[in-house]
């Protein structure tokens, strides 16, 4: 029973990042051909998914049994159903409702970030100045890290205790406040520390720097130093 997964270059696309860590952190790899594929332009995705109708947006997957799920929530809902011994959301109903309301509001939320601050796990930018709905929309992840904490009673790294599909849909936002160097805010520095030094994370970003091109687009005009160690 093999699932496909096709994913985009591990440097810059951002909701493949989360689909990687969906089978990585929870065990799954074994049973998915994992494809990375190319485009140089978002306009460009819907030519490498040709064979997948009617998918057009990287991350998708595709059952054992034929069927396309191209949406990185999808994919999610999807997994932690076929896979309930994975237990990808908390196995507590209040930390799981907790858990999906944040992986909610990160899909259907943050334009302000999503638009105008790339992901780049290239290096960092210095001098990135967040206009006023950056800084709102880094006030409210603020907020909703430190009330799926609290309510959870989460006291490790991740937000609603064990690692669950919130984290994995969180980590391109966190490596995003890294990469703009606006990992400040307190509960947001300790959840950015704890997505850089996740070995999945990791093995993600160093597959990236050692076999994907470089898009020079998604390299802001700003000065730049070495990733945070
Ligand atoms: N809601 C989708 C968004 C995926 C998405 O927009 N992916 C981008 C690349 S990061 C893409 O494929 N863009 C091509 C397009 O929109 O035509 C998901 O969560 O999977």
């Amino acid at each position: 029973m093999t699932y496909q997964l096709i994913l985009g270059n591990r440097l810059y696309f951002s909701w493949s990042i989360a689909a990687y860590l969906m089978v990585e952190k929870f065990g799954l790899s074994k049973q998915f051909n994992i494809q990375i594929v190319h485009p140089q332009a978002e306009s460009d995705v819907a030519r490498f998914l040709k064979d997948v109708p009617p998918a057009r947006t990287l991350p998708t997957m595709i059952t054992p049994e034929g069927v396309v799920v191209s949406d990185s929530f999808a994919i999610a809902e999807e997994l932690s159903s076929r896979f309930p011994d994975a237990q990808m959301w908390p196995r507590d109903p209040a930390a799981r409702a907790v858990a999906r309301t944040v992986a909610a509001e990160m899909h259907s939320s943050f334009g302000g970030l999503r638009g105008g601050w790339p992901v780049n796990l290239r290096h960092t930018f210095v001098g990135a100045v967040a206009p006023p709905d950056i800084e709102i929309e880094l006030d409210r992840l603020e907020t909703i890290w430190a009330n799926a904490r609290a309510k959870t009673g989460a006291d490790g790294p991740w937000l609603c205790g064990a690692y669950s599909l919130a984290d994995a849909v969180f980590a391109p936002m966190a490596s995003r406040l890294a990469t703009y160097k606006f990992d400040t805010r307190p509960v947001t520095k300790a959840y950015v520390v704890a997505h850089l030094t996740d070995p999945a994370f990791q093995k993600w970003r160093a597959d990236g720097l050692a076999n994907d091109p470089v898009m020079a687009k998604f390299d802001l005009d700003l000065p730049t130093e070495n990733w945070p160690n």
